[in-house]
């Protein structure tokens, strides 16, 4: 009874290390396998691309402006500057819990929120005209002041 042959006892042969078999038998459903994985890291990478694209306009200041403000017996930065017609965030971190500042109002823009205690407040809008305006706590007692700057066309 003659040796089984190599081509029975055969495993698949590995090229230089890069984890692409030979072809055996169900050779041709392992390459099509081969290909649909690479198929699916280039749609990968597109899609890590296109994350990183918008992270870089969320990053930047023409698509939003983001601010920091805490909330202690006033406001800090109590002169908050931003662009008309570019959506603004307002974080306040109110950091304390006496009830005088327990509310924020933009009086101008029609906008008024509750400020939890030790707790980020975001306030989300889009400055739709230019000028100075004041917020104030909900008493009008602790005051700040909104420069939205006039946007240049262009
Ligand atoms: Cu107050």
């Amino acid at each position: 009874m003659p040796a089984p042959t190599s081509e029975v006892t055969a495993t698949p042969e590995v090229h230089c290390g890069c984890g692409v078999t030979e072809a055996g038998s169900d050779g041709g459903r392992k390459a099509v396998g081969v290909e649909g994985k690479e198929r699916n890291l280039k749609r990968l990478r597109r899609i890590e691309g296109q994350v990183r694209g918008l992270q870089k306009m969320v990053d930047d200041d023409r698509y939003v402006q983001e601010i920091k403000i805490t909330v202690k017996g006033g406001y800090s930065p109590d002169v908050i500057a931003v662009k008309q017609g570019v959506p603004v965030k307002l974080d306040f971190y109110r950091d304390e819990s006496a009830a005088c500042t327990e509310q924020v109002v933009f009086g101008d823009f029609g906008i008024a929120r509750d400020l939890p205690a030790f707790r980020t407040t975001s306030i989300e809008f889009t400055p739709d005209k230019a000028g100075e305006f004041t917020f104030a706590c909900g008493m009008n007692m602790v005051r700040g002041k909104l420069v939205v700057e006039a946007q240049t066309t262009g």
